[in-house]
C-alpha cells in the first residue's frame, strides 16, 4: 500500500471522482484539501466538515502548497494554474492512478470514442457466468477507487481519455481502444492526434492489446505488434463478422461462434462491440461457453439505441448517449425505416465538425429537428427538412403532430447534454417520458 502520510494532498474537482478520492485518503489517515471552480459542486452535501474546501475558483496558494495534486477528469490539465504547478514539479495524477497503485487483481481496460460502456457491461455479463468476484467501474457506474473495498479477483475499467491523461502506471492484463473518432475537441486544441495520444496510454505495459483492424488509429504507436489481437467487421482478423445466408455471425479464428440474431442488441456497431468483448474475455481466460451465454443474455443499455415503444406503427428510440458524430452515424446506419426518420439532434457540440453527417441528413426520408446550444450549426447542415426549436420538448410536440405509421423517432443528439440537462441520462429520461405521453 502506498503511504501518502506526510504528503500535502490537494484534490481538484468534487463530484463523484473527488468524493471517492477524499474517502481513499481518509482511510489512509490523510486529510486532503479540496478545490472546485464551481460554487456549489455536486457532492458538496456529502463533503465531511473537517475537509478544508475552496470553491468558485482555483486557489493558487493551495496549489503551490501541495506536494500531490489529484485532478478530476472534468478539469483540463491545460488549465494555466495546473501547468504552472506541473512546471514547479508538483506531481499531478488522477483517481485511476491511485487505484492502480493499490489494486492487486488483473485489470481489463476499455477505452474508445464509442462503445466503451456497452463493451464494459458485455464483459461484465460474460464474466458473471463464471462466478468470479469482479469489480466494474471507472468512467461508468462506480468510480474506480470505490472498487478497492472489498478487494476483487478481477477488475474491468472503462477509461475516458481524460482519465488516461492522469494515469501512468497501468499494466492491463488486456486493454482495448475500440475506435477513435472526433470527440471532446474543446479539450484537445491540437485535434484528433492529441486525443488519440491520450487514449494510447492504455496500451502502456499491457499484456494483450485488443485492436480494431478497421481503424488504424486504435493500433499502438509502433503499429501492430506481438501483443495485438485484432477484431474487424469483415473476415480476416482474429475476431470478425461473417455474412452467411443473410445472417451475421460472430467468428473467432475462422470458427463460427454465434448468430448475431441471438443477441439482445441490434446494429453492426454492437456486433463489433461483441467481438471486442469476446477478444477481451478470451485474453483473460474466461471460458467460451460462459462468454457466449453472457453475450446472448446481454440486453443493451438504457439511453443507447433503446427502443422505448412501438405504438400505432411508430417506433420511438432513445439514443441520448450518442454524444458525438460517429455515434449518431452508427445509429442512422442501424436504423431501418419504411416511412420518415424524425431525427432529434442538439446540445453542446463540443466544437465538433458535423459535416460527415450531411449526406445522410439530406435524404428525403429524414426530417431533422435541432435543439439546444448548437441548433443553428446543426440546422445549417441541411436547409430543407429541418425544424429548429430551443428545447427538446418543443421539437417532440411538433413531431407528435406529424408522425405517421411506419415512421421512426430517434433521439441521437450527437452532442453533450450539459447545456440544458444535468447529464445524458436526464435528457434520455425526458425523451422517454414524452415518447410515452405523446406517442
Ligand atoms: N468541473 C468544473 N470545475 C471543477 C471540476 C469539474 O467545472 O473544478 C466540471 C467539469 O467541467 C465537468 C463536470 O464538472 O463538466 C463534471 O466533472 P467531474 O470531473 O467533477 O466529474 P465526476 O462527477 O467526477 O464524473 C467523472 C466522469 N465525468 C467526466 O469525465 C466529465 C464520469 O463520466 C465518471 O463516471 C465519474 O468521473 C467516475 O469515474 C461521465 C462522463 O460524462 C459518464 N464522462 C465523459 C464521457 O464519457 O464522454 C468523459
Ligand atoms: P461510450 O461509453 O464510449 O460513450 P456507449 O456504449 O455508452 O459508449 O455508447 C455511446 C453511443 O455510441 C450510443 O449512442 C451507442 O449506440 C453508440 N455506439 C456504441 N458502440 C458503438 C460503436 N462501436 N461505434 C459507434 N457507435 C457506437
Amino acid at each position: 500500500m502506498t503511504d501518502y502520510r506526510g504528503e500535502q494532498v490537494l484534490i481538484i474537482g468534487l463530484g463523484l471522482t473527488g468524493l471517492s478520492c477524499i474517502d481513499f485518503f481518509r482511510r489512509r489517515g490523510v486529510t486532503p484539501r479540496v478545490m472546485d471552480t464551481r460554487f456549489t459542486p455536486p457532492g458538496l452535501e456529502k463533503l465531511p466538515a473537517e475537509i478544508p474546501r475552496y470553491l468558485g475558483e482555483l486557489n493558487k496558494q493551495w496549489l503551490f502548497d501541495a506536494t500531490l495534486i489529484i485532478t478530476s477528469p472534468g478539469i483540463p490539465l491545460s488549465h494555466p494554474d495546473l501547468t504552472a504547478a506541473a512546471a514547479a514539479g508538483i506531481a499531478i495524477i488522477g483517481d485511476i492512478e491511485l487505484f492502480i497503485r493499490e489494486a492487486k487483481a488483473p485489470i481489463v481496460a476499455i477505452t474508445g470514442s464509442n462503445g466503451k460502456s456497452t463493451v464494459t457491461r458485455m464483459v461484465q455479463e460474460m464474466i458473471a457466468r463464471t462466478n468470479r468476484q469482479v469489480g466494474v467501474g471507472g468512467n461508468i457506474g462506480l468510480p474506480a477507487l470505490m472498487l478497492l473495498h472489498p478487494p476483487r479477483e478481477l477488475y474491468v475499467l472503462e477509461l475516458s481519455s481524460f482519465q488516461l491523461e492522469t494515469t501512468h502506471s497501468l499494466k492491463a492484463a488486456a486493454a482495448t481502444i475500440l475506435n477513435i473518432s472526433e470527440d471532446h475537441m474543446n479539450r484537445y486544441p491540437f485535434g484528433l492526434q492529441q486525443y488519440r495520444e491520450a487514449k494510447l496510454g492504455i496500451y502502456d505495459n499491457a499484456e494483450i492489446c485488443v485492436v480494431n483492424t478497421d481503424d488504424a488509429l486504435t493500433l499502438p504507436t509502433g503499429g501492430y505488434d506481438m501483443r495485438c489481437i485484432g477484431f474487424s467487421c469483415s473476415e480476416g482478423s482474429d475476431y470478425s463478422l461473417s455474412q452467411r445466408e443473410e445472417q451475421t455471425w460472430l467468428m473467432a479464428q475462422e470458427k463460427v461462434l454465434l448468430n448475431c440474431a441471438e443477441m439482445g442488441v441490434v446494429g453492426r456497431h454492437n456486433y463489433v462491440n461483441a467481438l471486442a468483448a469476446l477478444a477481451l474475455t478470451d485474453a483473460i481466460g474466461i471460458d467460451r461457453t460462459a462468454s457466449l451465454a453472457g453475450l446472448r443474455q446481454f440486453r443493451g443499455l438504457t439511453h443507447r439505441f433503446e427502443l422505448i415503444h412501438e405504438r400505432y406503427g411508430v417506433r420511438w428510440i432513445n439514443d441520448s448517449k450518442a454524444t458525438n458524430v460517429s455515434s449518431t452515424a452508427a445509429a442512422i446506419n442501424a436504423t431501418k425505416v419504411v416511412g420518415t426518420l424524425h431525427l432529434l439532434m442538439g446540445g453542446d457540440g463540443k466544437s465538433a465538425d458535423f459535416t460527415p453527417l450531411k449526406s445522410w441528413l439530406q435524404s428525403e426520408k429524414v426530417q431533422l429537428y435541432c435543439f439546444g446550444q448548437d441548433r443553428k450549426k446543426l440546422s445549417s447542415l441541411c436547409s430543407n427538412n429541418t425544424t429548429c426549436t430551443e428545447k427538446l420538448e418543443h421539437a417532440m410536440q411538433i413531431i407528435a403532430s406529424r408522425v405517421k405509421r411506419g415512421d421512426l423517432v430517434l433521439l441521437s443528439p450527437g452532442c453533450a447534454s450539459l447545456d440544458q440537462f444535468a447529464n445524458f441520462e436526464m435528457r434520455g429520461e425526458m425523451f422517454t417520458r414524452l415518447a410515452r405521453e405523446l406517442g
